[in-house]
């Protein structure tokens, strides 16, 4: 019986058409692909091994961290460090860098991940994901350090995220378009199912904290109003509104059936940009995003022009259908 096309073998084909591909690439995502399956397992057994709750820690950015941020940053960790094929990861969760440990061989990729997407949302049972992104190490250092990560999203060389929700889904690109993946857990293998995914470039849905309004700026009040007065406002048509807060679960719904997503600038904390992080977040979503045909914006610039300064920064996002981000970046120029 023919069971698909695994995420293996789609990796080594795509790595074939390259002609200096060494095989480090395809087995460094295969490791990636080993933790999202302990992650889905360990997500869906939930209360039934204990790991749901608090962990009573904070992480860098003051956030509470559940159980599961740490055994789930824990299960990335050790699935990439043994192979040789990493120099050192860096994660939502962890302040500092990860050195790959002396007792391992160095390799020339760096891994950047947010382990658990959403995760405030575990407790409720409503999905979560592993998001990542790898970089490579810059030629000639063998210990790098953050400032060795603080590459454009330009320069990412894959990116993609798990989805734990009713399926297992594995949404990857590699800089040639995405691909998405569903678990059949009967064989633990992740099979294609939604090749070329592509983000339709018009939409009737949009996404936002609307807690935040009297936080955001002009051109998001103006365009979020402009949505909400639907067929008897200037947009002459009704919208729809979701918010699952969990990224990864709203970006998987923008590229099925398209849809804008904002996480703006706001003035709720003058010190941050935005919610959230460039490295974990914005870029790996924003190379999946503008592969599908979607734009991916601060409303000022595109985020994967923008030049990291920090391993933890955070930036503003608005990410989507094409002709709606580009309506919102337009309101921001009008300004
Ligand atoms: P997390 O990485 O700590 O889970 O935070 C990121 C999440 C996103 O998945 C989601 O879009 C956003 O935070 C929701 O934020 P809010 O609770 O402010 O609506
Ligand atoms: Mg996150």
């Amino acid at each position: 019986m023919y069971i698909g096309t695994t995420v293996t073998q789609f990796i080594i084909e795509e790595q074939r058409k390259l002609s200096n591909a060494s095989g480090d690439f395809t087995s460094l995502l295969n490791d990636i692909v080993t933790a999202c399956k302990v992650i889905s397992n360990t997500v869906d057994q939930g209360a039934l091994i204990g790991v749901l709750g608090s962990a009573g820690s904070e992480n860098v950015q003051g956030e509470t961290q559940k159980k599961l941020d740490l055994i789930t940053n824990d299960v990335v960790i050790k699935s990439n460090e043994w192979a040789g094929h990493l120099a050192a990861m860096a994660s939502e969760e962890m302040d500092d860098i990860y050195p790959i440990p002396e007792q391992f061989p160095k390799g020339k990729y760096l891994l950047v991940f947010d382990p658990l997407d959403g995760s405030s949302n575990i407790d409720v049972n409503i999905s979560v994901g592993t998001i990542f992104s790898i970089l490579r190490c810059p030629d000639g250092i063998s210990n790098p350090t953050a400032e060795d990560f603080l590459q454009e999203g330009t320069k990412q060389v894959c990116a993609g995220f798990a989805l734990y929700g009713p399926s297992t889904l594995m949404v990857l690109t590699t800089g040639n378009g995405v691909n998405g993946f569903t678990l059949d857990k009967n064989i633990g293998e992740f099979v294609l199912t939604y090749p070329e995914m592509k983000v339709p470039e018009d939409t009737n849905e949009f996404a936002i904290n609307a807690s935040n309004d009297r936080f955001w700026e002009e051109p998001v009040k103006r365009y979020v109003d402009e949505c909400l007065a639907g067929d008897t406002g200037p947009r002459g048509r009704n919208f729809n509104m979701r918010w699952v807060a969990s990224m990864v679960a709203e970006v998987y719904r923008i590229l099925t059936r398209g849809g804008i997503f904002m996480y703006p600038k706001d003035t709720k904390d003058p010190s941050k940009a935005g919610k959230l992080r460039l490295m974990y977040e914005a870029n790996p979503m924003s190379f999946i995003i503008e592969q599908a045909g979607g734009v991916s914006h601060t409303g000022r610039e595109r985020i994967m022009d923008i030049k990291p300064t920090d391993l933890h920064q955070r930036v503003p996002v608005i990410l989507g259908s094409k002709n709606e981000v580009d309506r919102l970046v337009s309101y921001h120029k009008d300004q």
